[in-house]
C-alpha cells in the first residue's frame, strides 16, 4: 500500500470508516486520517486495513464487479445500495437481502414477477425473484430438483423472503395461483398463526424451522407441495420473557373469534390466562380493524388500549385470514372447531394452580379452590373426567418392584412444583402435537402424485448467541454448523474444483473446516447428544454429571472449553450455573446445561399418558396416536429423545440438500430497532462474517470471480467487429480480443471452456469494448495476423 491510498479502517460502530494513509512506518504501522467530518488520526497495522474503491459512492449489482473484494468494500457496497432502497445485492450467485422494514413501491408486484421471467442472473437488478427464476430454469434445463437456503438472524427477513419466493413459484409469470398453488400459499397464514410469536427481536418471529417443497411434473407445472418442520419452541407455550408473547393463535382466538365460538370455548381476554400473562398481553391491531369492532368488542377495553402496532399484523383480521385459509385447505367446520378446542384446552389447563395439601403427610398437593372452574372446563374440552384429570395432575403412577410384587401399581403424590411441571408438560405435548397434526393435515391436502422434481425453500433460524443459551440454541447452532459446512462445500470447494477442472493455477484457499465441531456434537456414542441420551437412562440423571461427562470425554478438544464463569455468574440462579462453551464457526457460545435433560426428554409421565388414552375426544386420540415419543427398533420399544429426532430429521434434510442444485440467500437485519433507513454497519459486518460471506470475499479476491464461456463472449461482442473477424472460432476470437486490449495474464486466464477475469477486470473490459469498437476492430485485426 502507498501513502495517500484510500483505505477502510475498522470501526466498532460503522464496521469500517474511510481514511487515507498519511505515512507508513517500517514496522507496517500506518498513520491514517479518516475522511469523515472528524478527521481523526488513527494508527493501524496495514494488515488490518483494506483497499477502498476509487469511486466509493458508486454501487454495483454484483459485488464481484468491484476492483477490491474484501469485507469493507462488500459492506460499503451494501450500504450505498441500501441508502438508495436497493436492498438486494449479488456476490456471484449468492443473494444478499437487507430487510428494508418498509414497503418499497412495486418491488414485489405482479408486473415485477412477470419481468423476471426467464431472465438470466444479472440481466435485471438482483432480487429474490432472480433466485426463484434461476431455480426454476435450472430445474427445467438440468432436470434436477433445486433448493433455496434462506438464512439470517431473527428479524433479518427470512420468512418474508420465503413467502415472496413461494409466490413467484406459485404465480409463475404473474398469473393468479391455481387451486394447488393457492393451497401451498395458504399454508403460510396457518403455520404463522400456530408457530410464530412476538419476540423482542421480531414481532412475527418464526419459532420453528421449515422446508417447503413445491413439486412439479415433467412439464414443470405445479402438482403439489410438502412441508417439513423442525424444532417448535415449546417453552414459549407456558412462559414468555418480558415484552414477548405466546403463539399468535391464542390472541387471534381472544380478539378475532366470533362471540359464539369464544363462549363455547370459554375464551375471554389474554390477561385472564396464566399462559398469556407472564409476558405481554397486548393485541396487534390496525386502525382498519379497530373501526370494524362492534360495540361489545369496543367495550372490552383491553382490545383498544395501547395495542401493538405492526403494519403486517392484526389479531382480529388474522383470525379470519387463518380460518379462511384452513377452510380453503379443506378443513371442515368440525375439524376447525376441534383445533380451536385444543388451543382453548391449553389455556384453561394453564389456569389450574396447585397448593400444598394439608391432609397429606408426604407433602402432596391439591388443586387450588380458585382454579376448580378451569379444571372442569379443561376436562370438558379434552373429553376427560375432571376427577381423573385432577388425579393425573397431582400424582404419578409407578410400578412397584418391592417384595417380589413386580407390576403392582402405586400412586405417588406430587409436590406443588412437580404438579406444575406435569401440567406444563401436558400443555406442551397438547400444543406441539397439534402443531405436528396441522402440518400433516396441510400436507395431506396438497399431495404430489405425479412429481418429477421439486424446488425446496429452507427457512430456518440462523446462528444464535444470547446472554443465556440453552438446549434450543444448542440445537439451532448445531444445525447451522451443518448448513455452514454445506455452504463451504458448495461455494468454496466448488470454486476450487472449477479452477482445477479448467486447469487454472490458483493458490488453494484454506477455509476452516468445522467437521470437528460437528463430530463433537453428533458422534455416535461419544458426541454431546449421545452423552445426553445416556444420562437420561441413568436412575438419577443430573445436569452436573452430564456436564462433567462432556468435559471428560472431550478434554483438550479445541472446540470445547469450560464456560466463562464471569458470564454465568451474572445470571446465576439457584438451580444451575454449569455448562460448557463451544467454539462455533461463527463464534464461541456458552451453554447452560441445567435444563438440557428435561428439554431433551419431554416425555409425559405415565398417568398423563393414561389419561389421554381414556379421553372421549377422538381428536385428542388422533393427536397423540401419530406422534409418540416411543419408536420401534428391532422389535423393542425405545425412547426417542428430542435431540435424536432432530439429528435424524437434519440428516434427512442434508441428504435432500446435497442431492439438489442449491441457491443461497443471506438475509441481513439492518438495525436492532426494527426501523427503516437505518444501517448499523458494525452489526451488519458481524452478520456477514457469521454467514460466511467474508470468507467468500477472500476466496474471490484471490481468484477469478468473473467468468465467461468463450461462446458467450463471442456472442456478446462479435457484432462490434468486422464480419471477417467475426468468423473466428470463439476461443481464438477471445484470445485475439484480450491481447488486442493489452490485458495481461495477471488480469485474466484462459481455462478449458471459459475466460476467467480478476476482480473488476470484466467490467473494465466490457466498457472498453462498448466505448470504442472501431479502434478495437483494427487492433484485433493486427493481433489476429500476429496470432497466425
Ligand atoms: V425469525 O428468525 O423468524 O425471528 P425472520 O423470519 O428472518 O425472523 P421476518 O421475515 O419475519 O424475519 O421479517 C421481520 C419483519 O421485517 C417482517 O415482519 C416485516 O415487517 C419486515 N420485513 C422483512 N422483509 C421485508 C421486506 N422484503 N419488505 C418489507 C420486510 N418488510
Ligand atoms: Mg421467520
Amino acid at each position: 500500500m502507498m501513502e495517500r491510498q484510500k483505505v477502510w479502517v475498522p470501526d466498532p460502530v460503522e464496521g469500517f470508516v474511510l481514511g487515507t494513509i498519511h505515512d507508513i512506518g517500517h514496522n507496517g504501522e500506518a498513520t491514517i486520517f479518516t475522511t469523515d467530518s472528524k478527521h481523526s488520526k488513527l494508527t493501524y497495522n496495514l494488515e488490518r486495513v483494506y483497499y477502498a474503491e476509487q469511486h466509493d459512492k458508486a454501487d454495483v449489482e454484483d459485488n464481484c464487479a468491484l476492483m477490491y473484494l474484501n469485507p469493507a468494500t462488500l459492506l460499503s457496497n451494501i450500504r450505498t445500495r441500501y441508502k438508495k432502497d436497493k436492498i438486494y445485492t449479488f456476490v456471484a450467485n449468492i443473494l444478499i437481502a437487507v430487510n428494508p422494514y418498509c414497503e418499497i413501491k412495486d418491488l414485489y408486484s405482479s408486473k415485477t414477477i412477470k419481468s423476471y421471467q426467464g431472465k438470466s442472473l444479472g440481466v435485471l437488478p438482483p432480487h429474490v425473484f432472480s433466485i426463484a427464476d434461476k431455480s426454476f430454469r435450472d430445474m427445467k434445463v438440468m432436470k434436477q430438483s433445486q433448493s433455496i437456503i434462506v438464512s439470517g438472524e431473527s428479524g433479518a427477513g427470512k420468512t418474508e423472503s420465503t413467502k415472496y419466493l413461494l409466490r413467484y413459484l406459485c404465480e409463475l409469470w404473474g398469473t393468479t395461483a391455481g387451486p394447488i398453488e393457492q393451497k401451498i400459499l395458504d399454508a403460510n397464514p396457518v403455520m404463522e398463526a400456530f408457530g410464530n410469536a412476538k419476540t423482542t427481536r421480531n414481532n412475527n418471529s418464526s419459532r420453528f424451522g421449515k422446508f417447503i417443497e413445491v413439486h412439479f411434473d415433467s412439464r414443470c407445472q405445479v402438482v403439489g407441495g410438502f412441508i417439513s418442520h423442525y424444532l417448535l419452541e415449546k417453552s414459549r407455550i407456558c412462559r414468555q420473557s418480558e415484552h414477548e408473547r405466546n403463539y399468535h393463535v391464542f390472541y387471534l382466538l381472544c380478539a378475532g373469534a366470533p362471540d359464539k365460538l369464544r363462549e363455547q370455548l370459554s375464551i375471554t381476554k389474554p390477561d385472564d390466562f396464566h399462559y398469556l400473562n407472564s409476558g405481554c398481553t397486548q393485541y396487534f391491531t390496525t386502525s382498519v380493524s379497530e373501526k370494524k369492532l362492534n360495540n361489545s368488542q369496543k367495550s372490552q377495553s383491553h382490545l383498544m388500549k395501547g395495542g401493538l402496532r405492526d403494519t403486517m399484523l392484526d389479531d382480529i383480521e388474522d383470525f379470519t385470514n387463518m380460518d379462511n385459509a384452513l377452510g380453503r385447505l379443506g378443513l371442515s367446520d368440525a375439524e376447525r372447531l376441534n383445533i380451536y378446542t385444543m388451543v382453548a384446552s391449553v389455556l384453561h389447563l394453564g389456569n389450574v394452580a396447585f397448593e400444598d395439601n394439608p391432609e397429606d403427610t408426604k407433602g402432596g398437593c391439591q388443586v387450588c379452590g380458585s382454579s376448580e372452574k378451569s379444571l372442569s372446563i379443561a376436562a370438558k374440552l379434552m373429553g376427560v373426567d375432571p376427577g381423573e384429570l385432577r388425579q393425573a395432575l397431582v400424582s404419578r403412577v409407578m410400578q412397584s418392584s418391592r417384595g417380589g410384587l413386580k407390576g403392582t401399581v402405586i400412586m405417588v403424590p406430587l409436590k406443588v412444583y412437580e404438579a406444575n411441571n406435569a401440567r406444563d408438560a401436558l400443555a406442551k405435548a397438547l400444543y406441539s402435537n397439534l402443531f405436528d397434526y396441522i402440518v400433516q393435515r396441510i400436507n395431506k391436502s396438497i399431495p404430489f402424485k405425479a412429481s418429477s422434481y421439486y424446488i425446496g425453500v429452507l427457512d430456518i433460524a440462523g446462528f444464535e448467541y444470547f446472554t443465556v443459551n440453552s438446549f434450543e440454541q444448542f440445537c439451532i447452532n448445531y444445525c447451522n454448523e451443518k448448513l455452514q459446512q454445506f455452504f463451504n462445500e458448495r461455494i468454496l470447494k466448488d470454486e476450487q474444483d472449477l479452477y482445477q477442472r479448467e486447469a487454472l493455477q490458483v493458490p488453494k484457499i484454506e477455509f476452516r473446516d468445522n467437521q470437528d465441531c460437528i463430530d463433537l456434537i453428533e458422534s455416535k456414542g461419544t458426541g454431546i447428544f449421545a452423552i445426553l441420551d445416556e444420562e437420561s437412562k441413568l436412575p438419577k440423571p443430573s445436569a452436573e454429571h452430564f456436564t462433567m461427562e462432556v468435559h471428560q470425554k472431550w478434554a483438550g478438544h479445541f472446540r470445547l472449553a469450560l464456560p466463562r464463569t464471569s458470564r454465568l455468574k451474572a445470571h446465576r440462579d439457584t438451580r444451575d450455573n454449569e455448562g460448557f462453551m463451544i467454539r462455533h464457526f461463527a463464534g464461541a457460545v456458552c451453554y447452560r446445561t441445567g435444563q438440557f435433560i428435561e428439554k431433551n426428554n419431554d416425555a409425559l409421565h405415565a398417568s398423563l399418558e393414561g389419561l389421554i388414552q381414556e379421553s372421549r375426544n377422538p381428536f385428542l386420540q388422533v393427536l397423540f396416536a401419530s406422534s409418540s415419543n416411543m419408536s420401534q427398533q428391532k422389535g423393542k420399544l425405545t425412547f426417542s429423545s428430542v435431540g435424536s429426532k432432530f439429528r435424524t430429521q437434519l440428516g434427512e434434510l442434508m441428504d435432500k440438500l446435497k442431492s439438489t442444485g442449491t441457491n443461497f440467500i443471506r438475509c441481513i437485519k439492518p438495525n436492532q430497532k426494527m426501523v427503516d433507513h437505518q444501517f448499523e454497519g458494525g452489526s451488519i459486518l458481524s452478520q456477514l462474517e457469521c454467514s460466511g460471506m467474508t470468507s467468500v470475499m477472500e476466496l474471490m479476491q484471490n481468484g477469478f470471480p468473473s467468468r465467461v464461456p468463450f461462446a458467450d463472449l463471442y456472442n456478446m461482442y462479435h457484432k462490434y467487429l468486422p464480419p471477417r473477424l467475426a468468423k473466428l472460432e470463439p476461443r481464438v476470437f477471445c484470445k485475439a480480443l484480450l491481447k488486442a486490449l493489452g490485458m495481461t495474464e495477471n488480469e485474466y486466464r484462459f481455462g478449458v471452456t471459459k475466460v476467467f477475469f480478476r476482480p473488476g477486470k470484466f467490467v473494465e473490459f466490457d466498457s472498453i469494448m462498448k466505448s470504442d469498437p472501431e479502434n478495437l476492430a483494427s487492433m484485433v485485426a493486427k493481433v489476429h495476423k500476429w496470432l497466425l
